[in-house]
């Protein structure tokens, strides 16, 4: 950590998000999609961090954040906006702070959080109405940990709990339908090798109020097993192979923002990372290759 490493930088603009010294990987496509949202956010937010790889931002004192930062046990992001909200309710019925000190509460907490241990937590404040704002960098497992599978992880893909010849025998699970059947005020899914769709869905989140859902894939090359340099690639291949849809969810309807006409095979975004190695190499898995592009199929089809 150098001195000038937490220098505020003046030709940046007010919400930009400062460099850090903390050990984040290069190419990491969670951070990517984080300082394009941040500049959208910017620093009138208290950012309520659930325990994974973002929590590496901040070294006590300080963080890259020019607002607030709030870290929490993995399970308790949503409850600890509560507090948090409740916090600045309190002081603004007290006329302690004026409305033009009020501040946008904002979870940021990983796919192992937001889609497993920290659902409860979730579901009761979207369930209380809390009005706040919920980003989840969905890197497909535990990354903080060394990438063990979580329930984000896609059918197939090796991580370090599941390096059999078939990867994880599980299914991702579909959070965004979990989100919607709260009936929410807003969800979105975002990647940040697509920055004017995320771009125009956080303005959006950022109108709002209630519970709203940024929901952002989040290209690991540490935990996928590729170079980084191909983060944004891997992202663009994401949406053209239709593996991660770019949609939206607003007053009860889902709405697709980009539709691949003609969708690249599934397995040209495979092919791009370790992970999926084993359906290669030494022998292409046929079954394996043709069920995940199956199952990408069915959901284009479903949408029509
Ligand atoms: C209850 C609990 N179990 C395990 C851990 C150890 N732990 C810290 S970060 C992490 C991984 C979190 O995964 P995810 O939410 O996907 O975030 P990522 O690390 O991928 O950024 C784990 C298991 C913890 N902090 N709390
Ligand atoms: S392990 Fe993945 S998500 Fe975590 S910092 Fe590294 S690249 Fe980013
Ligand atoms: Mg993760």
């Amino acid at each position: 950590m150098t001195e000038t490493t937490f220098r505020r930088k003046k030709d940046l603009p007010s919400t930009h998000l400062l460099g850090t010294g903390t050990p984040m990987c290069a190419g990491c496509g969670g951070l990517e999609a984080l300082h394009q949202i941040y500049d959208i956010l910017g620093e009138r937010t208290v950012f309520v961090n659930a325990a994974g790889c973002m929590t590496l931002l901040a070294s006590y004192p300080f963080t890259p954040f020019r607002g607030s930062w709030l870290y929490t046990a993995m399970a308790s992001a949503a409850a600890g906006a509560q507090g948090v909200r409740d916090g600045l309710d309190i002081l603004l019925g007290k006329g302690e702070i004026g409305p033009d000190e009020d501040l946008q509460v904002v979870v940021l907490a990983g796919d192992g959080s937001s889609y497993g241990m920290g659902l409860s937590a979730t579901s009761s404040a979207i369930e209380r109405g809390l009005d706040f704002i919920y980003i989840c960098y969905d890197n497909e497992g535990y990354g903080n940990t060394g990438q063990q599978y979580s329930d984000a992880t896609p059918h197939g893909a090796r991580t370090a709990t599941s390096k059999g010849p078939r990867g994880f025998p599980g299914y991702k699970k579909d959070l965004f339908a979990i989100w919607a059947a709260h009936k929410p005020t807003y969800i979105a899914t975002v990647l940040g090798s697509e920055p004017l769709d995320l771009a125009q869905k956080v303005e959006r989140a950022k109108g709002l109020t209630g519970p709203r859902f940024i929901l952002s894939l989040a290209p690991c090359p540490t935990g996928w097993d590729y170079d980084p340099k191909d983060t944004i690639e891997i992202g663009r291949l994401a949406v053209k192979t239709g593996v991660w849809p770019l949609k939206e969810y607003l007053a009860g309807r889902v709405v697709h923002t980009q539709i691949p006409r003609t969708r690249v095979p599934v397995e040209e975004y495979l092919k791009t990372q370790g992970r999926f190695g084993h359906l290669f190499h030494p022998d292409r898995n046929e079954a394996m290759i043709g069920e995940i592009q199956g199952t990408v199929d069915g959901y284009w089809a479903s949408v029509g």
